[in-house]
This record gives structure tokens, C-alpha cells and sequence, in this order.
């Protein structure tokens, strides 16, 4: 018998990615949408025919608990969220509401249920906020966005759930990870999109906020894999994902241009207040040895090849 997923958050880039990878697997896929008069499948429209979408919203239990029921799934990754950090400032009640609350519906939906499901939940390095060194499962945290703050809540109540009422709940710790996929409005996308722009006369300049930060960037596609392999443990657990590597704003605008044979960048990028954010997370670096020891994982895509995909493809 086939196994059955759902996943939340299916029109995202992770979502989409991750319905990729399982159909390779032969799993039965439903991705859960929201329901909408214009529809969002940019990412997702080459799956139609091939997976299931599902209506619901996580800041609605009972349409959860339908999802759950039409898919009957196997295993359930919780990618949905309001993902954009900037944007949290803005709408934090309601980033709260699905980042955080939305992750207390969907664990409440399966024990009523009551299959034994294995459930993802997807959890972040924007949970370690102000940090220093590589960090691992055991660094603590500190969130700097109404988003991380979110995320946290996440994150504890999928391990309260596992340890109040023996749940397969596991959290994927993962650091930022990028595709040809991601959303316009996040800095690897933006700048991507920017430079093919400019390669073709399009646009002028990109306009950025904070140029200091760090970033430890890997592809999105390998790290879905490592969600998979989180749920096919025999224990759960939870696990950092990361490359390792660390990366400024300017070394990705340095490959990122190296692309379209521009060397000195500067008169094509200019900073915007806008852009800027209240708090910011000025580096972030981790340490992925137990997911590399325990799941047998590690990244394949290098930096390089990562920045040249999405270049390429814009
Ligand atoms: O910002 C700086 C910005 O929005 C990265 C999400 O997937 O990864 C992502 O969150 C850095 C920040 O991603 C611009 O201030 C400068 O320091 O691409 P980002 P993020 O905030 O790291 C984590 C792991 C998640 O969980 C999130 O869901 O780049 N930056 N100038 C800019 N950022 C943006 N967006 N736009 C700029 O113009």
C-alpha cells in the first residue's frame, strides 16, 4: 500500500518541492490551499493531475480536521505559514494566528482523529535569532520578529504534543533554503530576479535593506528530503538542517552578478529604508552533524550552483 501525505502550505516553494519529491517516493500526495477566487499555483500548477488539492486553513480547526479526513494521510508536514519576516511586523496577530495558533489546530485535528499520524512541523533558525556560533538542537533561543517569536510557539507545542500524548511530532530546524521557486519578495529571489532584469534592460538598480547580514543559504529541494527522512526515524526527534556555510548579502550579490559578467556591483544596487526591518538577524550559521549522523543526510547543492539555477531561470 501506498503511503498518503498532506502537506500545508502546498503552493509555497517548500510545498511544492516537497509533492515533488514524495510522488518520487510513490506516496499519494494532497496539498492543502486556501480556498480563493483567483488561484496561486505558480508553483504547484505542473502537480495538477498528480496530487489532490484539499480547501482548508490553518486558522480554522474544523476545516482541518476535513482535510485530514478526506486525505486520511500517513504523515502531515506543516509548511503553511506567513513566512515573509518583514512582513510580521505589519500583521503580527495574524502571523501569530497561523504561524503559531495554526500549529495547535492541526495537532488538536489529529488527536481527534485519532490515527497515529506522523507530523512535520516546520521550524526555524529565525527561532535562534540573535546568535553567535553554529547552532545546533541545543543552542537557545532567541527570536528577533513577531514571526520567530511565532515560529517558537510552534515548535514547543509540537514537542509538548509529543511528550502530553506520545505523538510521532517532529521539528525541522531548518536554516534558510532557496529555489528557483521563492517567493519575489524574499532578498536571494529579489536579487535573482533583479539581476536577470538588469542583464536584459529591464530594470535599472535593486534596491535592498539591510546589506550586513549573513545568511547560511542552502537549496530548498535538498532540504525536503531531510524533512522526509525526519518522519522515517524510528523515534522522533528534532533536527537543525543547515549547510554550515555562511554567507553576507554582498557574497550573494557577487555570484549572483558573476552571472551576467558584471564584477563591481555597487551602481546597480542601492539601499532603501523601506527595506529595512525593526530587528534584524544580522548572522545566522548551523550545525547539521546529528541530521548528517542520525537521517544519513547532507546537502548536494553547493552556493555556487544554487545562485546560478536561480539566475538562470529568472
Ligand atoms: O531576508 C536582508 C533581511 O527575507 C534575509 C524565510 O524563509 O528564512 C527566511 O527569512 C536577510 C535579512 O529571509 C532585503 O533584512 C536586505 O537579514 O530573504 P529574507 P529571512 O528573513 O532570513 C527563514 C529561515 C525563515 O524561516 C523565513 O520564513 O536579507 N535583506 N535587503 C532583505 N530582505 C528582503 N526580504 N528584502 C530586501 O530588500
Amino acid at each position: 500500500m501506498n503511503k498518503s501525505a498532506l502537506i500545508t502550505g502546498i503552493n509555497g516553494m517548500d510545498g511544492s518541492h516537497l509533492a515533488d519529491f514524495l510522488l518520487t517516493k510513490g506516496y499519494k500526495v494532497y496539498g492543502m490551499e486556501r480556498r480563493s477566487s483567483s488561484k496561486n499555483r505558480t508553483n504547484t500548477s505542473h502537480l495538477e493531475g498528480k496530487i489532490t488539492f484539499v480547501n482548508g486553513d490553518l486558522t480554522d480547526q474544523n476545516s482541518l480536521f476535513r482535510c485530514i479526513k478526506e486525505s486520511d494521510p500517513d504523515e502531515i508536514y506543516n509548511l503553511g505559514s506567513q513566512s515573509f519576516v518583514g512582513e510580521s511586523w505589519n500583521t503580527p496577530e495574524q502571523t501569530g494566528d497561523v504561524t503559531g495558533m495554526g500549529v495547535l489546530r492541526m495537532l488538536e485535528a489529529i488527536r481527534e482523529y485519532g490515527k497515529p499520524i506522523k507530523f512535520y512541523q516546520a521550524s526555524t533558525s529565525e527561532m535562534f535569532g540573535k546568535m553567535e556560533k553554529f547552532a545546533n538542537e541545543n543552542t537557545k533561543f532567541h527570536p528577533r520578529s513577531p514571526y520567530g517569536v511565532a515560529k517558537l510557539y510552534g515548535h514547543w507545542i509540537t514537542t509538548n504534543y509529543r511528550e502530553s500524548y506520545d505523538m510521532f511530532n517532529v521539528s525541522g530546524i531548518l536554516f534558510n533554503h532557496e529555489s528557483e521557486r521563492r517567493g519575489i519578495e524574499f532578498v536571494t529571489r529579489k536579487i535573482t530576479d533583479g539581476v536577470a532584469r538588469i542583464h536584459l534592460g529591464l530594470q535599472d538598480k535593486i534596491m535592498l535593506g539591510n546589506l550586513d547580514a549573513h545568511r547560511d543559504w542552502g537549496y530548498a529541494p535538498d532540504y525536503c528530503e531531510a524533512m522526509w527522512l525526519m518522519l522515517q526515524q524510528e523515534n522522533p526527534d528534532d533536527y537543525v538542517v543547515a549547510t554550515g556555510n555562511t554567507h553576507s548579502i554582498g557574497e550573494f550579490l557577487d555570484a549572483a552578478f558573476h552571472h551576467i559578467g558584471v564584477k563591481d556591483w555597487t551602481k546597480y544596487v542601492g539601499q532603501d529604508e523601506r527595506f529595512m526591518r525593526p530587528a534584524d538577524v544580522y548572522y545566522l550559521a548551523g550545525d547539521s552533524t546529528k541530521a548528517q549522523e542520525v537521517l544519513g543526510w547532507k546537502p548536494k547543492t553547493s552556493f555556487d550552483e544554487m545562485v546560478y539555477k536561480m539566475v538562470q531561470n529568472d
